[in-house]
């Protein structure tokens, strides 16, 4: 049987199998590398495994078969239209529908038989780079998919690691930067130690044409993708995809582990948790283990593994401590921490407010948490929004910002006259001059409508936060526009 295969590889090999393109279900290539080290990684045996495969943050279960097996894994390359932010449309290119593509889950020593389709609607040819695969292109070479036609290739996971599969069709980067890449998992034979909970998280750069917040659907901005500057560094390939309602959870007490990768194209990822440390880390996904560990590198097409046990409840941010994309081009994640304080290693003695989030600015691309926040966001995107623009940075010389605005956040309370009331003449916001007019909506927005939105200007767009209530606007309403 171990004889009958070897021989079947070396014939493979010489016949250069392994380069001919295989299409519409033709099951041609084995991509079979280097000889196999002894003793370690026999031939599959039982009955082939489909691979059942999750939408991310999930991943498959952890496998306790102690033998090597043929899972067959089906994935499928789709060209689709889905929000990158709120209100922000993008046309994603991706493996089964998802960014990053599913992750795949196998055993070091099992042969696995990838099935590659594109979808008949696709406009691209798309092919497959697994970083787990040994031999030419990582399966790119063997799995140059038209629309509407499928690929199969063999190859034997020859070492256990975590490793970054991604489109490489030209114009590699573009695909990449669409969002054509997930992860493999490679198991070692003994299985990883066992974690309380797994969850699988991939960083990506996205160049859209217009600015971060421009509404509507944005194309791909190839000069912005040369430069290197994205407008969107994403954890998912979604802005919020890990926020919210979305949230990572865990309970205290619960060791969690992560399998994190960096998709690129261009970016390297800082990868942080506020609040945490790694107890393990597998560096760059192999096999060494670090320890004790705040911040871990993770390179354009690589991985890290992140174990981290959560003792005290709370919201803990997954953050690029490059931090200006966590900030402003929404990478931003979150791992909610249920269960009893835990006030010998961390508690509130005196002072300042104890939530993470009022120590930290509260980030644009924090969810909106309840209705006030929810009106707020709409009657901004319907009225602010046309003059002071959807990411609130304004217009040069025409309406000011008000992100950032050290004029709004000097006295917030005076926005609601302007709000109610207009606002002309000369005014200084950011050191910058501004002598325009904004009109007045007294009669066009209530006390509810002006209270929520001016609350959530000033939770939004790195402002300082607060709170403006109905009461307020009402009584400034009262007093009149004399009264301001
Ligand atoms: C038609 C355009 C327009 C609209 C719509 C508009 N503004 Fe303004 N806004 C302006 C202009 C112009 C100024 C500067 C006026 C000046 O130069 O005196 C201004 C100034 C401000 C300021 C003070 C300056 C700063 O940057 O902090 C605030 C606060 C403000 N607007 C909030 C809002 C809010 C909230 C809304 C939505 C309810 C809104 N504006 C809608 C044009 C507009
Ligand atoms: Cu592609």
């Amino acid at each position: 049987m171990k004889r009958t295969a070897t021989i079947a590889i070396a014939i493979g090999i010489v016949l250069g199998i392994s380069h001919l393109p295989a299409f519409a279900g033709e099951h041609t290539a084995s991509v079979l590398a280097a000889a196999r080290d002894p003793g370690d990684i026999g031939p599959p045996r039982g009955a082939p495994i489909e691979e059942t495969l999750v939408a991310p943050p999930n991943v498959p279960p952890a496998i306790h078969r102690d033998y090597p097996a043929r899972v067959v894994v089906r994935l499928e390359t789709k060209e689709i239209v889905k929000e990158i932010a709120d209100g922000v449309r993008y046309n994603f290119w991706t493996f089964n529908g998802t960014v990053p593509g599913p992750m795949i889950r196998v055993r070091e020593g099992d042969t696995v038989e990838l099935h590659l389709r594109n979808d008949p609607n696709s406009h691209m040819a798309h092919n497959i780079d697994l970083h787990a695969v040994m031999g030419p292109g990582g399966g790119a070479a063997v799995s140059v998919t038209p629309p509407g036609h499928e690929s199969v290739f063999d190859f034997k996971a020859m070492r256990a690691g975590l490793y970054i599969y991604h489109c490489a069709t030209p114009p590699v980067p573009m695909h990449i930067a669409n969002g054509m890449y997930g992860m493999i998992l490679v198991e070692p034979q003994q299985g990883l130690p066992k974690a309380d909970r797994e969850y699988y998280v991939v960083q990506g750069d996205f160049y859209t044409t217009d600015g971060y917040h421009a509404p509507g659907l944005q194309s791909f901005d190839m000069k912005k993708l040369l430069l290197e500057q994205p407008t969107y560094v994403l954890f998912n390939g979604r802005e919020g995809a890990l926020t919210g309602a979305d949230a990572l959870t865990s309970k205290v007490g619960d060791s969690v582990r992560l399998f994190v990768g960096d998709g690129g194209p261009n970016l390297v990822s800082s990868f942080h948790v506020i609040g945490q440390i790694f107890d393990n880390v597998n560096v760059e996904g192999g096999t060494l283990v670090n320890h004790n560990v705040q911040t871990t590198l993770i390179p354009a097409g690589g991985a890290a593994m992140v174990e981290m046990r959560t003792l005290v409840p709370g919201t803990f941010l997954l953050v690029d401590h490059s931090i200006t994309r966590t900030f402003m081009q929404g990478a931003l994640g979150q791992l909610v921490v249920k269960g009893a304080a835990a006030p010998d290693i961390y508690k509130k003695v005196s002072g300042g407010p104890v939530s993470s989030v009022a120590v930290m600015p509260e980030p644009a691309a924090m969810p909106v948490e309840n209705a006030a926040m929810a009106e707020g966001k709409r009657v901004f995107g319907q009225i602010c929004a046309a003059c002071h623009q959807a990411d609130g940075t304004g217009l040069p010389g025409a309406f000011p910002p008000l992100a950032m605005s050290d004029f709004l956040n000097a006295d917030p309370k005076r926005a609601i006259s302007f709000v109610l009331h207009g606002l002309s003449g000369k005014i200084t916001v950011n050191s910058t001059g501004y002598e325009s007019e904004m009109p007045a909506f007294a009669s066009q927005l209530n006390d509810d409508e002006i209270a929520h939105v001016l609350t959530y200007v000033l939770n939004n767009f790195n402002n300082k936060g607060g709170t403006i209530t109905p009461a307020e606007v009402k009584a400034v309403r009262a007093a009149g526009a004399n009264g301001r």
